[in-house]
């Protein structure tokens, strides 16, 4: 009776986290980061920025090249710019979601 139940709550906990409507939008949930630009490449969709430590990431503070997501525009940015963004791995790149000038 026991593992049954167990089973049963183990199929609704796995059937719970693949329907949930929040499991797409995670964008919401992910931590800013805070960060300084180094480099903009605009054209090729590349911004190197020294980022603070990045929770979701599980990656320690450090100068390095990020993509951008499709519609995020970084042209306005430059050497020096105190930005706040989020970011994801896709593809074993690191992309950036969304970006802004803090301060
Ligand atoms: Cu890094």
């Amino acid at each position: 009776m026991n593992r049954i139940r167990q089973t049963i709550f183990a199929v609704m906990f796995a059937a719970a986290a693949i329907f949930s409507p929040f499991a797409a939008s995670a964008d919401e949930e992910l931590p800013k980061v805070m960060g300084e630009v180094k480099k903009v490449k605009a054209k090729s969709g590349k911004i190197t920025i020294k980022h603070e430590p990045i929770p979701n990431l599980d990656m320690p503070g450090m100068s390095m090249v990020f993509r951008i997501d499709e519609g995020v525009d970084i042209s306005e940015y430059k050497k020096g710019d105190a930005v706040e963004f989020t970011v994801v791995e896709r593809d074993g790149k690191m992309v950036i979601l969304s970006i802004a000038k803090s301060e």
